[in-house]
């Protein structure tokens, strides 16, 4: 009995021990699936598109919460390249529900692929002022009068 009882403890032990170790791991990278709105951060970009369901999406955009590329880093996925006109063909409403520890405020530099740029406004729901469209920028404070730790939404063409 007391072997039992030994290797119930032990288990228990193990189980209590894998949450705090599991939640301390990094969890930089970040989706968003432009299609469905499910969003995640894990420890790699390809587990995050994997939790979301693009996999097989393209990653028409990256923001970062440092400048020069670096930081916290979410994917923009969606499943096809984007139009050559501006049309915002995406757009996510409110940037504190990205689950990218709340980017509201926090962009810092972005980039874009697959005839994709984005378009960063100060408020949410894409109020107050408006930057011009993105094609790239490692410092988005160079951006207009300055638009680093400022967009709180974002629109995608
Ligand atoms: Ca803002």
């Amino acid at each position: 009995m007391s072997t039992v009882g030994a290797a119930i403890g032990a288990l228990g032990l193990v189980g209590a021990l894998a949450g705090p170790a599991a939640a301390a791991e990094p969890r930089d990278n970040c989706a968003v699936n432009l299609d469905t709105g499910a969003f995640t951060c894990a420890a790699t970009e390809q587990q995050a598109l994997r939790a979301v369901g693009a996999q097989a999406d393209l990653v028409i955009a990256r923001t970062y919460d440092g400048a020069d590329y670096t930081g916290t880093v979410l994917a923009w996925t969606q499943a096809r390249a984007c139009t050559p006109a501006y049309d915002a063909e995406w757009q996510w409403a409110d940037l504190r529900s990205t689950a990218a520890g709340n980017l509201n405020n926090k962009i810092s530099s972005v980039r874009t692929y697959n005839q994709c740029d984005v378009r960063l406004f100060d408020g949410l729901n894409f109020t107050g002022a408006a930057s011009t469209w993105i094609d790239a920028s490692a410092n988005l404070a160079a951006i207009g009068d300055g638009w680093s730790n400022r967009a709180s939404s974002i629109k995608f063409s």
